[in-house]
């Protein structure tokens, strides 16, 4: 019975440790209203790229929705927000018409493979370890400014793109 508690504690600690991204840093959760934001990052620039992406969770527990109209940083004169889609049976990014809705009581997901926020003409390098500053501009909730960490990027993993200037 001993061993058996030892077994299942041990499994308690492996498996928690197995997940990657229990070892990165971790944005604070920042909440504005009825809005929760989380899970954001941004992934660090490859030497003499002048793009990357951004990525945060928003959750709405209001009974209204609300919609990310706009976002800006200091260190990107233009800032965007990028869906993916399929354009000649290639997957292509493009800036997302309207911005990003998030009805109410439900959340919505910005991460790798999908919708974005898209640092463009970078006027220095996103590094790993440091944190980026960015004010999102929600329709309902007005500014919010997050601190997103930044994240080595993971290269060629399922589902990721190759992140270019954005304007195909
Ligand atoms: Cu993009």
């Amino acid at each position: 019975m001993k061993n058996l508690m030892k077994s299942v504690l041990l499994l308690t600690i492996l498996g928690t440790a197995a997940s990657a991204d229990d070892m990165m840093p971790m944005m604070q959760d920042v909440t504005a209203g009825q809005l929760t934001l989380s899970d954001g990052f941004a992934h660090a620039t490859l030497p003499n790229q002048p793009v990357a992406g951004g990525f945060i969770t928003i959750t709405n527990a209001g009974d209204a929705a609300d919609t990310l109209i706009a976002v800006r940083s200091d260190i990107a004169q233009v800032m965007q927000i990028h869906e993916m889609a399929m354009q000649d049976d290639t997957m292509v990014m493009r800036e997302l018409e309207g911005g990003v809705v998030v009805p109410a009581g439900e959340a919505v997901m910005l991460k790798p493979g999908g919708m974005h926020l898209m640092f463009m003409q970078l006027d220095g390098p996103l590094v790993e370890g440091e944190n980026v500053s960015v004010t999102a501009t929600f329709e309902q909730a007005g500014d919010v400014v997050l601190s997103l960490p930044i994240r080595k990027k993971m290269i060629g993993g399922h589902g990721t793109v190759q992140e270019t200037d954005g304007d195909r």
